[in-house]
């Protein structure tokens, strides 16, 4: 396309401006309408100086449109972002479900998927200590799946009617309209302290869960207990379960405080890197399947959502693998506008009575009316089924397109028009035998709501133990009503004495409160689940993680030409941070344009770092504040330290006579020895002995 770009004056030679004309084989500029524009910098005015007319179809036609922009944004996980990919069949499962995407190894079925934060507004930051959402959409033959997850297995309420009070209590206070995407304030910890069911949910909260180092580096859950139905009408619960082939990975809390500021989007900017240069992550879809009996023997309630099934005791069996391969091109079209609903399932899928996902199956439908306007939002391309036809009779409606043509819109009719039910294909609900009285009660089996988190906190390795505690000293230190976080000691210590006088102290409570009254006496008998862990399931190599690399005029071209080769084969990255974003020139006097400036690129954004100045710039780099505090930030978060003739700031730094077996000296890559063990250490991704906690 040709545009001819001028500078004009206005008619009285008024102030130049840019006008970018039509020129051959250009589109030209149209209103809603269709009608060409002229001049589209300056409004239809009587006289030069003169009132704008209200007769500017053009000025009226532009700003009407951009005054209704905005749609509400979604009343939770209003931060997302998605992106398309392709699920893939690994197993036939074609004797437990007629599901269609798993009736064929091989088999292909697109998807949809958004990740999110909970409780933050849509312009909050990413690193938001929060659950995060995975949400899919499957566009199946047979219509759309869509499994609506999060990054953990357990949610903090047994029933929906409690959500709104659950919400409102997280959300920002309503008299001051603060804080923002936090739990950390009185409302959250005091609707906590009141709901003993939340107590497991919280021990993941309050985990590093909820700091992922990336979204690709989170694993999602369906959390409920859904239903398989094969052909013949047999059925089978079932847990879902995504595990990312990236290896699990957290920040650390001081690190998430700090990306916050230096870049509010790290985790959209991450999937938008990795998808947009072919990294495309991916995810195994694991099930746990099994059966009434199973259901009936288990310890706790399978309808419960605050309650998981440990993986040691029904393994998660690898069923498909979901792959994320293209980034969104319309963002508000794609990820504003998609809407998730747990009632779409398809033949083979069914939920089960989780009072949970009872009333969520009421909720998505109604919300996605509020925010998108219409009914008429399944036909939007990100939400109509792409894998099959949809065929019905609905019309009209704002903003429908599409309407049957003819005279008929109703069924049955005698015309022979239109499409009709199918009853072998068609969905049919699986026929779960229902008996009782209509009562508002919470069931016996849904009493116990601290074994499983005393679980979950066991299972945690001594570094994610220490972490877990002092998020929850952070987070109730916020608190300013003290009756609150003694409340919250109080359940701790049905969890763990451990952790609960570690929290009192972190508080400098006084003496430890009682422990909150239990319907049920913890169990001391479960057994511990290392799948539980974080740090247990990590990243076995350095694929798909970022080295950033410091580097200033004059420095050694041959270490960052090996390093960058060795992380490029470890299937990682290379960014570069210098004095100035144009670059630094080596020692053969080339040019490596950066990707940050000094400044811009603290070392909280990269996986590891790499130090390496030049004679020219060596003392000038070692005075910037900001490069020293790439230094001591890396050192204490742990991170892996590769360094060439960077003695001076290690020294400016005060590190100089710190540096310990998680700092490399790659100046002595003749050996060759030194880069694989600084690489092959990278994979651990954090030198935890340095932290103290091995
Ligand atoms: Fe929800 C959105 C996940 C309980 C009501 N939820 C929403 C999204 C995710 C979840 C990932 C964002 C979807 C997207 O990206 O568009 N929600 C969960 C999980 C839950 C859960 C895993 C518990 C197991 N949710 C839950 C309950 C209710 C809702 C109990 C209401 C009774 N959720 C909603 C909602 C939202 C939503 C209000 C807001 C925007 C939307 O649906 O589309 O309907």
């Amino acid at each position: 396309m040709k545009i001819n770009t001028q500078l004009q004056n206005g008619t009285d030679g008024g102030p130049a401006e840019v006008h970018q004309t039509v020129a051959a084989g250009a589109d030209a500029l149209t209103t809603s309408q269709g009608v060409k524009i002229s001049d589209n910098q300056n409004s239809l005015k009587a006289g030069v100086q003169g009132p704008t007319l209200l007769e500017d179809f053009v000025l009226r036609d532009k700003i009407f449109h951009f005054d209704h922009e905005r749609i509400p944004e979604r009343v939770v996980h209003a931060r997302g972002f998605g992106a398309h990919g392709t699920f893939e069949c690994t197993r036939d499962l074609s004797q437990i479900t007629r599901a269609a995407p798993f009736q064929k190894v091989g088999k292909l079925t697109e998807t949809f998927v958004r990740f999110s934060t909970v409780a933050g507004s849509k312009g909050s930051m990413d690193l938001a200590r929060d659950v995060r959402g995975f949400a899919v959409k499957f566009y199946t033959d047979e219509g759309n799946w869509d499994l609506v997850g999060n990054n953990i297995p357990v949610f903090f309420i047994q029933d929906a009617m409690k959500f709104p009070d659950l919400v409102h209590a997280v959300k920002p206070e309503p008299d001051r309209g603060f804080p923002q995407a936090q739990s950390a304030h009185d409302t959250f910890w005091d609707y906590i302290s009141l709901t003993p069911e939340s107590m497991h949910m919280v021990m993941w909260q309050m985990s590093d869960r909820t700091i992922p180092r990336s979204f690709r580096t989170m694993e999602g859950f369906g959390v409920h207990t859904f239903r398989l139905v094969n052909a013949a009408g047999e059925s089978q619960f079932v847990k879902f379960h995504w595990k990312p082939r990236q290896g699990l990975q957290s920040v650390l809390w001081d690190e998430a405080v700090k990306i916050n500021g230096a870049d509010p989007d790290h985790h959209r900017r991450d999937l938008w890197e990795a998808l947009t240069t072919g990294d495309h992550p991916q995810w195994d879809l694991c099930l746990q399947v099994f059966d009434q009996a199973f259901a009936d023997s288990f310890d706790f309630d399978i309808l419960d959502a605050t309650k998981l099934i440990p993986e040691e005791l029904i393994p998660a069996e690898p069923v498909g693998t979901l792959t994320l391969d293209r980034a969104v091109d319309n963002f508000f079209e794609f990820t504003e506008q998609v809407a998730f609903c747990t009632q779409n399932v398809i033949p083979g899928i069914d939920f089960s009575d989780d009072p949970l996902l009872q009333g969520r199956n009421f909720s998505y439908l109604d919300t996605q009316l509020k925010r998108l306007g219409s009914t008429n939002f399944t036909q939007l391309e990100v939400n109509r089924p792409r894998g099959c036809p949809m065929h019905n009779f609905q019309q009209d409606g704002h903003m429908r397109k599409g309407n049957r043509k003819g005279q008929v819109m109703y069924e049955p009719n005698g015309f022979e028009v239109g499409p009709r039910e199918d009853p072998l294909q068609g969905y049919v609900s699986y026929a779960a035998p229902v008996e009782g009285a209509k009562v508002r009660i919470r069931a016996e089996s849904f009493a116990d709501h601290y074994s499983q988190a005393r679980q979950f906190y066991l299972s945690q390795t001594p570094v994610e133990q220490t972490h877990l505690r002092d998020a929850l000293v952070f987070e109730l230190s916020k608190c300013e009503h003290t009756r609150i976080r003694a409340a919250m000691v109080g359940h701790l210590r049905n969890i763990d004495e451990d952790l609960a006088s570690g929290v009192a102290s972190g508080l400098g409570l006084p003496e430890l409160p009682p422990p909150a009254t239990a319907a049920r006496p913890t169990r001391q008998d479960l057994v511990l689940s290392p799948a539980l862990s974080i740090l247990a399931n990590g990243p076995t190599s350095f694929a798909g993680r970022v080295m950033g690399v410091m580097v200033s005029n004059g420095f050694d071209g041959t270490v960052l030409d090996s390093l960058t080769s060795a992380i490029t084969d470890a299937g990682g990255k290379v960014k570069l941070i210098a004095p100035r974003v144009t670059g630094a020139l080596d020692d053969r006097g080339d040019l490596h344009e950066a990707q940050f400036s000094i400044p811009g690129g603290p070392s909280v954004l990269f996986d590891a770092v790499a130090v390496i100045l030049g004679a020219d710039d060596e003392k000038t780099v070692a005075e910037m504040p900001q490069a020293q505090t790439f230094l001591r930030d890396a050192f204490a978060h742990g991170k892996f330290i590769g360094h060439a003739s960077a003695q001076a700031l290690f020294q400016s730094a005060g590190l100089d006579t710190k540096i310990d077996d998680g700092c490399f000296d790659l100046g002595l890559i003749d050996d060759g020895d030194t880069m694989a063990r600084f690489i092959s250490s990278c994979a651990d991704l954090r030198y935890w002995a340095r932290r103290g906690m091995v």
